[in-house]
């Protein structure tokens, strides 16, 4: 990526303090419960740990989560072997704004340019997603995920992973929906079309990581986002208490789980996604794969009515979610002169 070009550089108020504070991180939560046949009172407990993780934090990192660690490895060296190609080999899987899927090296982040190079697939094929940001627009571009002619492995490996979030994602659909009173398969039917993707994440060393972000901060607008990180470490989260940016200690073969925005919107604020952000470092690379559980485009996003009553009235107007994510999109391949569509602009 080479000097720093003045579109990574954030405002003085958003770079980051390269001197970390210690400090208590996210919650450790040990999936075993569900894997086992444990009691009740351990399912319950397992339950609430959920609850208050999502609600104090809305970040949490899981073990003993089912996922195989042979899987996880497998897309991790498929994902160094792929941005280790020429940059001319990359581009040829490049994405662009009729096709979102594929290499990139030119995101933005809050109008300002991320310190990374991703590439994205879908999880589910085929997906759509509505082909402009116009409401009264309603046609719809297929998806096609693009892959590299000669890293077959990159393929396999990422369709094998890919399954595994999207159970470990059910998984944590029924907590959370327990964790609100509701029945455990409250969120399922909402997902049985989804449209997921998934992102290989690679952060170049960076000589000014004091001015730069390989992320920029962010909420997810999406419902949950499950992240494998590798041992570098570089990923903040916003604490909710003060606002102080909290590092995200690497775990071994942990999971990073995020609540997004569309959980806030179904609990009527009770778990608010939380901003977060990404530093780079001037010595290593670091690698790290999001998966984002999306539902389909076609669905219309609001609070839940059950957890609607006179003292927690509704707090959001409906929204399509297929229309966001195309007005979201915009900023991903440019700078804006606006800041871009945000859920609060649904806010009654
Ligand atoms: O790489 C990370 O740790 C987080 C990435 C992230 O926030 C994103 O891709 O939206």
């Amino acid at each position: 990526m080479g000097e720093v070009d003045p579109a990574y550089i954030q405002a003085p108020e958003h770079q980051p303090k390269l001197i970390v504070t210690e400090a208590e991180g996210i919650p450790l939560i040990d999936l075993s419960p569900l894997n086992s046949c444990d009691t009740e009172a351990e399912f319950s407990s397992l339950v609430a740990e959920i609850g208050d993780a999502c609600k104090n934090w809305g970040f949490f990192q899981v073990i003993n989560h089912g996922v195989p660690l042979k899987c996880r490895e497998k897309i991790e060296l498929a994902a160094r072997k792929f941005f280790g190609l020429s940059k001319g080999e990359k581009k040829k899987v490049g994405r662009n704004e009729v096709n979102p899927l594929g290499y990139y090296d030119t995101e933005h982040t809050k109008n300002v340019r991320d310190w990374k190079e991703v590439f994205d697939l879908t999880v589910k094929k085929p997906t759509s997603i509505p082909s402009s940001h116009q409401s009264d627009d309603k046609e719809l571009n297929q998806l096609m995920n693009q892959w590299p002619e000669d890293l077959p492995e990159l393929k396999e490996a990422s369709e094998e992973y890919a399954e595994e979030m999207v159970k470990l994602a059910y998984k944590l659909l029924e907590l959370i929906a327990l964790s609100l009173g509701l029945p455990k398969t409250r969120f399922n039917g909402i997902f049985k079309d989804h449209a997921s993707f998934l992102r290989l994440n690679r952060y170049p060393p960076c000589p000014a990581p004091h001015l730069v972000l390989g992320v920029g901060r962010h909420k997810d607008p999406i419902a949950l986002t499950i992240l494998g990180q590798d041992e570098v470490g570089g990923l903040e989260v916003k604490r909710k208490t003060d606002g102080e940016w909290i590092l995200v200690k690497p775990t071994p073969n942990a999971y990073i789980i995020n609540v997004g925005d569309l959980i806030q919107v179904w609990s009527n604020d009770e778990y608010e996604s939380v901003e977060h952000r990404v530093m780079v470092n001037s010595e290593k690379e670091r690698f790290s794969i999001p998966f984002f559980l999306n539902p389909a485009n076609s669905t219309w996003v609001e609070p839940l009515e059950e957890l609607i009553n006179k003292q927690n009235p509704v707090k959001y107007k409906p929204y399509s979610w297929g229309e966001f994510l195309a007005k979201r999109a915009r900023s991903n391949f440019g700078k804006l002169d606006i800041e871009n569509i945000q859920i609060s602009h649904f806010r009654i």
